[in-house]
Parts: structure tokens; sequence; C-alpha cells
């Protein structure tokens, strides 16, 4: 394996136009922190960037919802993000913004040198244009209907409704989001890279060269460059971005994803003069850490770019997580769903290695993940509180009662003593092995081994009932225990640092080297240790149900927001409501139609005749469920085949705002067949 002299570590830059939550702390910035922080520990040159992504569409959008500038949104949003990420102890080196002066002419530097170069191809296209706005139409400022479901309010790039992804001239009677007025195509310029050129020197580089890239991201890379690559424009009709630096290209900025990555650059510029040193020489080892929906820009584009650009190193990993889910739904920012960082930490004061703790442990590594509050507050009580605090908090006080506070002397030690060392100075291989290797669960896992180990030590060697008869065995197992305290507070540090600080003060150090971890000579004879105290408390019930309610308060408010009553329909006159056999029918028999998923088959007696109704219900209720049941039903509509069944009619059904269907019954039973009117 290569040996590296330096490292240039980047996490994903966040979009400056909403805060940041759990899942983007557990994709990206909890495991690269992790890294650098063990990187430093070892005293390695590392230099960690980072920063807000400012350009692009949905910054423009949020502004003009919210009545402000695009300024103001990024303004707003980077602080918010910047001081949550400092108070969660997110130690980058520099957090800077890509609408600084650095990053607006580095990146304009760096379109110029590609098209000087001839790495773009020019070529005109036709876009929607409102000619009220007097401006182009990103994709997602044109609505329309969707043509696969019928969806009114589809995006040109997207309909939410049924998920399909679109074209703005996909759409049926497209409208501009900005004016309302009809937009028409018009033909526009723009730069595109053509990725076709550079596509034998990815599949080697990445498909031949770096199998090791974790399976998640070298299979995406795999089916990318399977299916061909195809030129990207690298320019779009923004008002919002870096201007395109070529004549004859007014009113164009940089697409986002082209200036974004170069923010990585800006960035170290503006952190160190020697900054070309870790984007040059072939010694530094870069890594990207972003989340799977960053992949394709980080392992084709951007390394596309720096190719064409020369000069530049590219990275030697990048390993991308899969998402975190809530409370086993999506995280999702437009409805709420999500646990914000910047929330939590006025929520929850104090408690940052907690949650750091609980993301390590459920980082979505290898495939997507579950936050719930449950098992943050488990893995608080029942691994923090009870296994680490336990331990630290046990080898101190029986310090501070026998010893006064003072490292005892160590006798002579037993073959169990000597083993119990020994597994502790084999965690540091295995942490830097899984550390290295992008295994930051494992990693947590073994760390919390070293406090597992320390808490059978302690229960097998009994010192608070040996003492008595024994001061001087117990002076050693409180020595030793000391020892493993210190070497657990290196191993601390990567992952819940705000503990290991504290963990030093009760020890009497200063934040010891990553090299002593394992040791068992870290602390001297006689070593003077600080006050004891609780590392971590019990998290109550009551904690935990308030963030549930908030959640269900989301939900809610979501319900509600998200109903739109469908607009009145055309008038009808009494006599055509009068020609809608509505009736009370009661369900006599159930059952599901075979090889369906979705339809029952219903008896029921209309107090006129006893028929069958095919419905499409299955999937909210169960036969059973149905049996017995007094319902509406439209019984003149003329029937109709479902599977080979004749249906006589209609139940009457309303869909909540879950989507799911429930019955419409009278308020109390009356005969069949009474008629509704
Ligand atoms: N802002 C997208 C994202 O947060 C984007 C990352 C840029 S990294 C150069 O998902
Ligand atoms: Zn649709």
């Amino acid at each position: 394996m290569k040996e590296f002299k330096r490292y240039l570590v980047t996490s994903a830059l966040p979009y400056a136009n909403g805060p940041v939550h759990i899942g983007h702390l557990a994709g990206v910035y909890i495991p690269s922190d992790i890294y650098v922080r063990y990187l430093r520990g070892r005293g390695a040159d590392v230099k960690w960037v980072c920063g807000s992504d400012e350009h692009g569409v949905p910054i423009t959008i949020k502004a003009r919802k919210e009545g402000v500038s695009p300024q103001d949104v990024v303004d707003k949003y980077n602080k918010i993000i910047k001081d949550s990420f400092e108070e969660l102890g997110i130690s980058f080196d520099i957090y800077s913004r890509t609408s600084s002066a650095t990053h607006a002419e580095t990146a304009s530097d760096f379109f110029r040198l590609l098209y000087d170069k001839g790495e773009f191809i020019e070529q005109e296209t036709e876009q929607f244009y409102d000619e009220e706005a007097g401006q182009f139409l990103a994709d997602r400022y044109i609505t329309g209907t969707c043509p696969h479901c019928g969806n009114e309010r589809a995006y040109g790039d997207q309909c939410e409704s049924c998920g399909t992804t679109l074209n703005a001239t996909d759409l049926i009677a497209p409208k501009s989001a900005i004016s309302g007025s009809v937009p028409v195509l018009r033909k526009t310029k723009h730069w595109f890279l053509p990725l076709d050129k550079h596509e034998s020197f990815l599949r080697e580089w990445i498909l031949d060269g770096h199998k090791e890239w974790k399976p998640n991201v070298y299979g995406q890379c795999k089916s990318w460059l399977d299916l061909g690559l195809q030129p990207r424009a690298v320019s779009r009709d923004l008002n919002w971005g870096i201007p395109v630096p070529v004549e004859g290209a007014e009113g164009k900025v940089l697409y986002v994803w082209f200036d974004a990555p170069i923010g990585y650059i800006s960035a170290t510029k503006d952190l160190t003069p020697d900054w070309e040193k870790y984007w040059k020489d072939s010694d530094t080892k870069m890594v990207h850490f972003i989340g799977k929906d960053n992949i394709v820009f980080h392992c084709i584009v951007f390394p596309a770019m720096l190719r064409a650009h020369g000069g530049y190193i590219l990275p030697e990993n990048v390993p991308a997580n899969e998402f975190l889910n809530l409370e086993g739904d999506k995280i999702s920012t437009s409805r709420n769903w999500a646990v914000w960082l910047h929330e939590y930490l006025a929520d929850m004061p104090g408690k940052q290695d907690v949650l750091r703790y609980v993301l390590c442990a459920n980082a979505p590594e290898t495939k997507d993940n579950d936050f719930t509050w449950r098992d943050f507050q488990a893995r608080n009580n029942n691994e923090l509180v009870a296994i680490l605090g336990n331990f630290v908090n046990r080898a101190l006080v029986l310090t501070g009662k026998y010893f006064d506070g003072k490292v005892p002397a160590r006798g002579p030690v037993t073959d169990f003593d000597n083993e119990i060392l020994s597994q502790v100075a084999a965690s540091k291989k295995a942490l830097e092995d899984y550390i290295e290797g992008y295994r930051f669960r494992d990693a947590l896992k073994e760390m919390m081994n070293i406090a597992r180990l320390g808490n059978k030590y302690l229960a097998d060697t009994e010192p608070w009932k040996v003492y008595k008869e024994d001061p001087a065995r117990v002076a050693t197992v409180l020595n030793i225990a000391l020892q493993i305290t210190a070497s657990l507070s290196i191993a601390m540090e990567p992952f819940i640092p705000f503990s290991a600080a504290k963990l030093a003060v009760m020890l009497g150090t200063e934040p010891l080297s990553w090299e002593l971890l394992g040791s068992s000579d870290i602390l001297p004879e006689g070593h003077v240790l600080g006050k004891p105290e609780l590392l971590f408390e019990k998290i109550e019930d009551s904690v935990i149900e308030a963030q549930l309610a908030k959640l269900e308060a989301a939900k809610e408010a979501n319900a509600a927001a998200g109903f739109e009553p469908q607009p009145q329909k055309e008038p009808v006159s009494y006599d055509d409501f009068q020609k809608m056999d509505i009736r009370i029918a009661r369900v006599v028999e159930a059952e599901k139609v075979p090889k369906t998923k979705k339809l029952l088959k219903l008896t029921i007696d209309t107090g006129i005749d006893k028929r069958v109704i095919v419905s499409g219900i299955a999937e909210h209720y169960t036969p059973e469920q149905m049996i017995g049941k007094q319902i509406l039903v439209l019984v003149n509509l003329i029937p109709r085949e479902l599977k080979g069944i004749t249906s006589q009619g209609m139940i009457l059904m309303v869909e909540d705002h879950n989507g799911a269907l429930v019955a419409v019954t009278p308020e109390r039973d009356v005969r069949q067949g009474t008629t509704v009117g």
C-alpha cells in the first residue's frame, strides 16, 4: 500500500437553503470528523475543508418564496449551519462559502482554463423562456400536468405525485412558476463537459484501480460507466451564481455542480498559502466524504474536471454513506420530518456526544438505516451510562476512596492482569484498521470494548471486597484500571470528544497522543487525579416523549398543510342527484379475490337483493373487518367485470391524509335498503 505524506479531507458542502439534520450528520460529518480527529491524534499532516454551497436554483426558489434575496437566504443558513457544526464539535479546519471572492475567482479561472484548452463542447438547445419575466426558466420553475398521472402540479424535473422524472417539455400545459404565464421555447447556448471523452480513463481508474472502494460506491460508478457517459451541461441561464467567464455568456452562470466541488479548492486556498501541496502533490491522500446522492459528482464529474484541467490529484477514496431514516420514514425537509441539529442542540444542552455516539452507532455505512428516539435513549442509558460511564466512575471513585486520588503503585501482576492489558493493547491496531477502512461503526464498538474490558476487570478482581485484606493487590488493580481509563480517553476522542476532554481533566492529564493507546504505563505512580464527575446521565422517558411529540406535531401540521380540498365540481340539478341510487347496505360475506393484492369480493344485502361488489379496499380492510358492517353503496352504477367477477355497484369510501381508505357508514344502524336523499 502506498504511504502518503499528508491528507486532504473534504466533506460535502451543505446547501445553504436550510439547516443541517441528523441524516447529513450520520452520512457525512460525523464519520469525517472521526477520521480527521483520529489522524490529528496520530500527528498526521491533515487539512479538512468544508463550507456552504451557496449557488443553485433551490436557493433562488427559497428566496422568492420568502420574499428576500438569495444572498439573505445563504447568509442566514450559512450562519445556522456553521454555528451548529461548531457546537457539535465538528472540527473543520475551515468552513468556507462558495459566495466568497476566492471561490468566484478560483471557479471562474478553472472554467476559463478548460474553455481555453478546448475541453468543452458548445451547443445550442431549446429551453423554456418566460417572456413576461424576461428570463429562461430552470426546470423547477416550470409547473404543469404530469403526462403519467395527471397531477396538475408536477415540476419540470419531476412529478412528486407519481415520482416520475420528467423533462420540462414533457409537461402538459406548462406554466412559469415566476409569472404564471405560458413559457415559450427559445434557443440558448451552453457549455458541456464531454464526459464520454474521459470514460475510458474513468473506467480504468475506478473499476481497475479502486476495487477497494465501498461496494455501494463502486457499484454506482460501475452502473454509470456501463450505461455510457454523456456530455453534461456546466452552465445555466440563471442570475444567481458565478458568471460564465466567456464573451457572449451574459445572463449565464456556472452550473452549481460545476462550481461546488471547486469550493473544496477555494476553501483550501483560504486555509493555507500552502494549498497546492494538498491538491497537486501525489504524496497527498485526498478523501471525499459524501452522501450516496453525490457519488456521481465526486467519482465521475469532478475527477473528469480535474483531469481536464491537469495538475491535480484525484481522490484516493470516496467513502459515501447511504441514507438515514427517522422513525421508519424517509427524512424530508419539505415535510419537516427531521431532527434538525440546531434544534437538538437547543433542546438537549450538553448532550453533543450522545448524538455523536448514536449517529455513529447507526451510521448508514452499508445500507439505509433508521434513527429512533427510543434507540437513542437505550444507547445512552445502556451503553454510555451503564458501560462507559460506569467503568470510568468506578475506577476514579475507588482510587479516590482508597488512595486519596493518586495513582497507586503497581505490584506483581497476575496472568489475568496481563491478559486484560494485552487485550486493551490489541484494541489500538483494531481501531486503526477500522477507522482507516472507513468502518466507523466497528471502530466505535471497539472503543466500547475497552470500557467493557475495564468493567470485566473490576468485576472479576472486586477491589471493594479485597481492600481490607490485601490493599497492595488493590493498588495494582486500580493502577491497571486507571491505565485502561487513560487508554479509553484516547480512544474516545475521535468519537465523543467532549467526554474525552472531560475525562482527561478527571485524570489530571493533557489530552494524550494516540500512540499511548494501549500502553500500560500512561499514568505514573503518584500522579494526582482530578475530581471524578459523571460522564453521562440517564435520559428519562419524558425527554424522549417530548421529542416524539414534536415529530407527531410535524406530521399533523403536514397533513393539515398538505390537504387541498378538491375544487367544487360543476353544478348539478336535484333531478341529477336523484338519479343516483345510494342506499344503506350490509356486508354479509367478504373474501379476498385470489391473486390480487387490492380486491375484496363482498356480498351485500341491499334490502332489495343480495349482490356482489368487487372493491379495491383489500389493503385497508380485512374480510373480517368488513363482514357485518353497514355501508353506503351506489347501487345503480352500471355493472362492470373485475377479474372475471361482475361487480354490481360501488361502495362509498374516502381517502385520509395518509392515503388510507375509510368506509363511509351511517352514524347508527338503519334498515338495509334505506335510500340516501
Ligand atoms: N450541496 C449537495 C448536497 O448537499 C451539495 C454537495 C456539494 S459537494 C461539492 O447533497
Ligand atoms: Zn405524475
